[in-house]
Parts: structure tokens; C-alpha cells; sequence
């Protein structure tokens, strides 16, 4: 849709990537089919109540004796439209939006689909997980594409709310609980969504990313995941393990098959499958990375990774083995 004013305060804002109007899976399809008819049907319905101001405005001299006086029309028009149109109206949209909009988004019955991803909500990140599997990542959630995925989500503080606006709709986040929401991408592709439940300092730096797959693309990746990390391959990504080891670092972050067992932080396994850092606050690459190790409050004030002074050849190596970790 490349209406972008009209398209702004339904979440357009950071592309048609991330748009409740330009939908990729069924249940956003009739989402979007029922906010258009509501925006066009509210339009209509407004310029009629102009235009009868305006004409009140021009007969504003006459005699109006409703109900059984002179004025016929006057009455017709206000029972017609003031009673009836109404009625029909809004029944017809309670019966749509009821019996068929809000199905058809509706939570999939437990147990029902071919599999589940475990989200759940921190300030000021979302940590993925799947079930049955030990793949364990962060922000960016994988799935295959035309499978219907059940979304288990839940938050380890606060109350998140998880929206990706061309899947479906939201979802709250709360601890204790767990919501559950389709996921059932109908085209491969790669949908922004949100945090939308305001959620501290950085909720506006709570982004994730969901990415629809080809299956065989999917499994790859799961396979991947799942795999304890990748031993260091150079003499500098191996000064790089022992340093995460040494410093604060590994009691916060878990990196699988390595005695870092953190869990404040994203699992770092698989870092560097990874095309985003802190939420999708950073892109992952070298520089990035080591500008996020350096100073993460300068990127995300308040977020619960501190600042480490660290010498330039330590910083390095650090990058090196995180960027290894594929
Ligand atoms: C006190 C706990 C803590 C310590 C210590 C810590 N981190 Fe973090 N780290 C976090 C948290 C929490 C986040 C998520 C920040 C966010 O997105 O809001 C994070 C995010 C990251 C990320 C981005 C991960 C992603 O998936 O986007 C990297 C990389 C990282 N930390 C590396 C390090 C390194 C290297 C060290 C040691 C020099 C370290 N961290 C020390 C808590 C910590
Ligand atoms: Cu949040």
C-alpha cells in the first residue's frame, strides 16, 4: 500500500516491512480488509453528518415540527438514519468483526500446530526459544513460511507486548502468564515488528524481526542453532573466549558448550547469525559490535549491560571470537 500518510498510525513506520496494511499471512489479511472498510464507512458516514449540518444551517430559518408535524422528511430522515441505518450498520460490522475478523486471528488451539517458539519479553530485548530443541537466540525469530506457528509469550519483568504488525495482531507479554498468537507467513520475507506496551527507558528500542524462511532455509537454520558454538579458529578469537570467560561478561550471557552460563543477557551462541544487535538497536557487524561492547549506555541509556573499559587489542579480540560464533 503506498498510501504512507494514511498508513502512518497503523506501525508504517519503518517501511512496508513493519505495516498493519500491507499484509503477509491471512489473519492480517482480514485485519486490514476490516480497517479499511471501517476507515471508508466512517468517511461516508462523517461528510453525510456534515452535509445535514450544513443544510440545518441553510433552512435554519424554518419551522421543524418532527414526529407527526408538517415536516415528513425531516422525520424520515432523522428515524432513517439516526435509528435504522445504525442498526444495520453496526450489526453487520459486530457480526463480521466478531464471528469472522476476530476467528480468524484468534489463538490456535493448543497442541495444534506443527510447532511452537517460546517468546519472552526483558527490558529491553525479546529472548526466543523452541521448544523440544536447544536452540535458544534473541530478536530475531525464524520461522518456516505458510506453517502455522503457535507463539507462546510470556515476560521476565514487565509487562511487553509483541507485535508484528503484516503477521497478526498484538499479543501482551505478562509475567506469569503466557499468551498465545498465530504466526502463518504467507510469503517468504523478513516482517519488523515491536514492543507496544510501554515498557521502561527503551521500550522504543525493543524492536525484533521475524523471518519467514523456505522450510528446508528454516531447518538449516534450527539445525544450526541448536549446535553448541563454534570453537575459535584464530589465535585472537581465542584470547577473545578467554576474556568473555574472565570478564563480567559470561555472568550475564550464556554461550553454549563454554562455562559462560549468563542468563540477564541474550544467549550468544549463535551471535553473529544474528544481522542485528540490542534489539535491532545496531547492525551486527565488526564496528558495531565493538562500539556496543565499548559503550552500550551511549546506544541504549538504561540498559542492564554496563560499560567495560577494555584496552583496544582486548576489544578487538572480543570481536573476533563474537563474530566467529556463526
Ligand atoms: C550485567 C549483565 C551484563 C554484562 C556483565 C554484559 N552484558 Fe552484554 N548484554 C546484557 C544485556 C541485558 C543485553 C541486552 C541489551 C538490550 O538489548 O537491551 C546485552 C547485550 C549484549 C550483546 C548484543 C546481543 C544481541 O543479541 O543483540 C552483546 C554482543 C553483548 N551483550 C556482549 C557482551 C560482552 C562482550 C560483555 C563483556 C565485555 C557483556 N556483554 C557483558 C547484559 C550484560
Ligand atoms: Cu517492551
Amino acid at each position: 500500500m503506498a498510501a504512507v500518510p494514511l498508513t502512518l498510525p497503523v506501525g508504517a513506520w519503518a517501511g512496508d516491512n513493519q505495516n498493519a496494511l500491507h499484509p503477509a499471512s491471512k489473519q492480517e489479511h482480514s485485519i486490514s480488509v476490516l480497517w479499511w472498510v471501517m476507515l471508508v464507512g466512517c468517511s461516508i458516514g462523517f461528510g453525510v453528518i456534515v452535509i445535514l449540518l450544513f443544510l440545518g444551517w441553510v433552512r435554519r430559518n424554518r419551522d421543524y415540527l418532527p414526529f407527526g408535524g408538517r415536516d415528513r422528511a425531516g422525520t424520515a430522515i432523522v428515524i432513517g438514519l439516526g435509528v435504522f441505518v445504525p442498526i444495520v450498520i453496526l450489526s453487520l460490522l459486530f457480526v463480521w468483526s466478531d464471528l469472522y475478523v476476530i476467528k480468524t486471528t484468534e489463538a490456535p488451539a493448543a497442541n495444534s500446530t506443527p510447532m511452537s517458539v517460546k517468546v519472552i519479553g526483558h527490558d529491553w530485548w525479546w529472548e526466543i526459544r523452541y521448544p523440544g530443541t536447544r536452540a535458544v537466540t534473541a530478536n530475531e525469530i525464524h520461522i518456516p513460511v505458510r506453517t502455522r506457528v503457535d507463539m507462546l509469550g510470556t515476560s521476565a519483568d514487565v509487562i511487553h507486548s509483541f507485535w508484528v504488525p503484516a503477521l497478526n495482531r498484538k499479543a501482551d507479554l505478562i509475567p506469569g502468564r503466557v499468551n498465545r498468537l498465530l504466526l502463518d507467513a504467507n510469503r517468504p520475507g523478513e516482517y519488523r515488528g515491536q514492543c507496544a506496551e510501554f515498557c521502561g527507558q527503551q521500550h522504543a528500542h525493543m524492536a525484533m524481526y521475524v523471518f519467514a524462511d523456505p522450510p528446508n532455509v528454516f531447518r538449516r537454520w534450527l539445525a544450526n542453532e541448536a549446535r553448541p558454538a563454534r570453537k575459535p579458529a584464530t589465535p585472537q578469537a581465542r584470547e577473545g573466549e578467554r576474556l568473555f570467560l574472565n570478564l563480567p561478561c559470561s555472568g550475564c550471557h550464556m554461550i553454549r558448550g563454554t562455562s559462560a552460563d549468563g542468563t540477564i543477557g541474550p544467549d550468544l551462541t549463535h551471535l553473529a547469525t544474528r544481522t542485528t544487535l540490542a534489539a535491532l538497536t545496531l547492525p551486527n557487524k565488526p564496528p558495531d559490535l565493538t562500539h556496543w561492547i565499548e559503550d552500550p549506555q551511549r546506544y541504549k541509556p538504561g540498559s542492564k549491560m554496563p560499560g567495560f573499559s577494555l584496552t583496544s587489542s582486548q576489544r578487538d579480540a572480543l570481536v573476533a571470537y563474537l563474530d566467529g560464533l556463526k
